[in-house]
This record gives structure tokens, sequence and C-alpha cells, in this order.
């Protein structure tokens, strides 16, 4: 999977995407990022790559001509049309589902704005995707983008071992993860529940499926409207609230 992002700040996204799980995977191979700096494209002497908005009004436009030849350019050098992401919050809204679909391809380009916005022209001519990450406003689309490249990644075959594996985790069958516990087996008064140091892994199983539907509960109860609960997780949970 070849990840192409054009931007402003190429030393963002390189920095951001070099450590932990995805160092590794490009170390491997299994991932490739091309960071490209949209202004090493500009035809303009000083090197501007934005202007003031036609109409008038507050903020600076990225300018058409150099996002364009920066596309090109790696559309030329990969031989086909990739699909191209602009990262903006007007787009639909980023999830684990859109993140398995993107792990199909094998090349994506992102396209981060700044400023006010992009000269809707350019966007017409290349993006195939608008993305957003939620519904709140940043200064840019680098940290978007980064936060799109993790999640795909970790779903590109290769890049998780067996043991970081993406599966029966959060949003897998659109249950919240169960509680978590290591050594010691008491701290801070706090001890571990018996049930994990039972040994019983079907007991362990059903505890932490439990625990899972009750989380989302209590924390995404909207997620619920996706999950497939039988009467056993039922019973379960009423067990567990009668405890309480
Ligand atoms: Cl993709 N871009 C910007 N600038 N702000 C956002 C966003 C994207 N998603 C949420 N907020």
């Amino acid at each position: 999977m070849n990840f192409h992002i054009l931007t402003l700040f190429p030393e963002m996204i390189e920095q951001g995407l070099n450590t932990s799980i995805l160092g590794k995977a490009m170390q491997n191979g299994f991932v490739t990022l091309d960071a490209i700096n949209i202004r090493d494209y500009t035809a303009d002497k000083h090197k501007k790559v934005d202007d003031y908005p036609y109409g008038g009004g507050a903020g600076m436009v990225m300018q058409a001509q150099p996002i364009y030849d920066a596309w090109k350019a790696v559309v030329e050098s990969i031989g086909h049309r990739p699909r191209c992401i602009y990262l903006t919050p007007q787009g639909r809204t980023f999830n684990q589902d859109m993140a398995k679909e993107f792990a199909k391809e094998e090349d994506l380009i992102f396209l981060c704005g700044h400023y006010e916005g992009v000269d809707e022209r350019v966007l017409e001519e290349i993006v195939t995707d608008f993305v957003s990450i939620g519904d709140y406003v940043l200064t840019g689309g680098e940290l978007p983008a980064m936060v799109m490249v993790d999640a795909i990644s970790r779903m590109v075959p290769g890049v998780l071992t067996n043991a970081e594996s993406g599966t029966g985790e959060t949003f897998e069958g659109s249950l919240l993860e169960y509680p978590q516990y290591s050594r010691p087996v008491e701290w801070n008064g706090k001890r571990v529940p018996d049930v994990l140091l039972s040994g019983d892994h079907k007991k362990v199983e059903a505890w932490r499926h439990a625990q899972s539907v009750l989380r989302t509960l209590e924390h995404r109860p909207d997620l619920l409207d996706e999950a497939e609960l039988s009467l056993a997780d039922v019973k379960q949970i009423l067990a567990i609230l009668q405890e309480k």
C-alpha cells in the first residue's frame, strides 16, 4: 500500500508517521509513504501557492496549478489514477468501515488543504473522495491525513502481527473493548477481577463479552443499534448489573 500525500508541510507528515508500528511497517515494506511538497510544483517565481479569493472575503485560497501539477507527477510516476482523498470538514465522516475499504487500494493520494480552502476547479479535476475526521474544525488537512494513514495502514495485511491483530477489538462487531489488567494482582487497593485469574477460558471469554456490551451500553449506546446480542449476553449483563 502506497500513500502519496500532497501537502505544504511534508516534514509534519514524515515526523508524525515514522514511529512505532507504522515505522516498522514502512521499514518492512508493507507500506510506503511519500510526502510531496506542493510548493515544489509552483510555477510562480516567488514560490507562491495561494492568492486572494475572487469576490473578496477573509483569508487566502490555495491555487489550482501547483496542486494539479503535484498530483499529475504522482499519477505519471505510478501509471494510473488512484483514488484521491481531499481532507475537509465538509466531507463524509471517516470510520472503521471506510478504513477497511481504503486498505484494499494499491495507491492512495491525500490532498491536505490549508488557509481558507482550495480552488474548486482543481478539486473537480482530481478528487474522488471528500473525507472529514469529525465535527470540529482544524487548521489543515495534515492531522486528518495522518489519522487516516494510521487507521488504514493497520488494516493492510502484514502490518499488525497476530498478537496486535485488528480483529476482536473496539468497533469489530460494533462493541467497545473489554477492560484489561496486568500485574500486579493488587494495585492501589484494587484487585484484578477473580474470573481473570480462574484459568477458565470459557468463563473469561463470557465475562469479557459481557463487559464489552456493558461498556458499549454505558459509553456508546448508539453502537448497539448494529450489535448482535444473544439471550446469553443479556443474562450475563443482568447478572453483572445485579452484582453492582
Ligand atoms: Cl479533514 N480538515 C480540517 N481542516 N478540519 C477537519 C477535518 C478535516 N475533519 C475534521 N475537522
